[in-house]
């Protein structure tokens, strides 16, 4: 069915989680819904409220604006405007409509009938984002623990925070997040290349101009049977794509998470545990493997 005609036939009523029919209505592309006001509420709020902050602060210049949270001696106090409360009621803001960005999701997915496969995805980052202004800095007994909003400040506070464990690459969640996400690009442009190469094969083999003819998905497992001997099918490489990807947030939060409220030394460090197994555990060798770590 062409796009047009089926959203005339979908755009009906019903699959609301809240407000019933009030806002179950469409401007133009975009379906509204209650989620959709409170979207439009949080950001327009938020986007306010840091312009408001660099309207008071010393730069226009995009790159340097930053709004900061608190200074840490404020714990997990309210602080004045000024001096990270801007902050704090920037970060409801976002919370706000992340929040009902997800929600306003599940309700389209419900008017559809479909799956909550995107709003969970979604939810993910999310979760990520929260973990960074809201999880780790309740667990470290401070605000001033999240992390400042603007384009190079929010780099700065990465690569302190990086140092701040020695060297961050050693963290071993931040390894597995890594991973994940260089698998990700990996599977979609695998996936992506795949695709392509049987809907859009170019000319045919057999010479001329003859455009060759579209391929189904024998071929596509096909292709993989023959290079790797399995294909893991046609469903399942979207499976594996957002398994892969979910991890990839996932293991993000789980690494900033356990860096202070589990492990505050360096990540270096960490990893001394090797060479206490039994197996390692003989002097002399520890020393050795410590000095070879040290470059000695
Ligand atoms: C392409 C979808 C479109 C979204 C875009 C982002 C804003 C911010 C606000 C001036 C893939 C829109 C940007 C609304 C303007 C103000 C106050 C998504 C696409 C185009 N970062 N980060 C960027 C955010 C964190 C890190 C760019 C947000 C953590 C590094 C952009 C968050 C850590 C690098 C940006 C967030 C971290 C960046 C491109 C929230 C660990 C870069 C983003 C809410 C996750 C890169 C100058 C992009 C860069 C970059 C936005 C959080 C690290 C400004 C909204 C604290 C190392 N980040 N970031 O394409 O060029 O995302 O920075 O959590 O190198 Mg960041
Ligand atoms: C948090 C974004 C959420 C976004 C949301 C949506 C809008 C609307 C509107 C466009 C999670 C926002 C939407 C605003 C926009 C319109 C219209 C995503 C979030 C909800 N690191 N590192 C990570 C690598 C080093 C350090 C994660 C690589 C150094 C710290 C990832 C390298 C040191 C932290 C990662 C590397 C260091 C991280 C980020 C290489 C610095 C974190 C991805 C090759 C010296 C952060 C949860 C992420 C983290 C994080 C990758 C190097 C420090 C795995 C590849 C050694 C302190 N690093 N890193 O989390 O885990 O996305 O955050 O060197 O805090 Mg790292
Ligand atoms: C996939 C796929 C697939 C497809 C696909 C896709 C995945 C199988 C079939 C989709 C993929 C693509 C299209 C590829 C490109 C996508 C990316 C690279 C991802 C990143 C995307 C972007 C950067 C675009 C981001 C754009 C957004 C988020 C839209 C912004 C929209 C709004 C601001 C309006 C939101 C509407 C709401 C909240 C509902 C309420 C609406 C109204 C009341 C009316 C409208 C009101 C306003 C516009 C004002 C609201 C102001 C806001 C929200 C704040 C702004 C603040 C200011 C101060 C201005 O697998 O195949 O194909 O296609």
């Amino acid at each position: 069915m062409a796009l047009l005609s089926f959203e005339r036939k979908y755009r009906v009523r019903g699959g609301t989680l809240i407000g019933g029919d009030l806002f179950d209505f469409w401007v133009g592309p975009f379906y509204v819904g209650f989620f959709g006001i409170t979207t439009v509420f949080f950001s327009i709020l938020g986007t306010g409220l840091i312009l408001y902050g660099a309207a008071l602060g010393p730069t226009w210049n995009i790159w340097q604006i930053s709004i900061d949270p608190p200074p840490l001696e404020y714990g997990l106090a309210l602080a004045p405007m000024m001096e990270g409360g801007l902050w704090q009621i920037i970060t409801i803001c976002a919370i706000g409509a992340f929040g009902s960005w997800t929600l306003r999701e599940v309700e389209i997915c419900r008017k559809l009938g479909i799956g909550y496969h995107v709003p969970i995805a979604f939810a993910t980052a999310v979760f990520a984002y929260v973990t960074l202004v809201v999880f780790r800095p309740l667990l470290m007994g401070a605000w001033g623990h999240g992390f400042p909003y603007g384009i190079f400040t929010h780099l700065d506070w990465v690569y302190a925070v990086g140092y701040q464990y020695g060297n961050f690459h050693y963290n071993p969640a931040h390894m597995i997040a890594i991973t994940f996400f260089f698998t990700t690009t990996l599977a979609l442009a695998l996936h992506g290349g795949l695709i392509l190469s049987a809907v859009n094969p170019g000319r045919s083999l057999e010479g001329g101009n003859k455009q060759a003819e579209v391929k189904a998905p024998e071929y596509e497992d096909t292709f993989f049977r023959d290079i790797i001997g399995y294909s893991v099918g046609t469903l399942g490489i979207h499976r594996l794509g957002l398994f892969l990807a979910l991890n990839a947030g996932f293991w993000s939060a789980v690494c900033i998470v356990i860096s202070g409220p589990l492990w505050d030394d360096s990540w270096v460090v960490w990893w001394d545990w090797w060479l206490e197994l039994p197996f390692f555990a003989q002097e002399d060798l520890v020393r050795e493997i410590g000095d070879i770590q040290f470059g000695l």
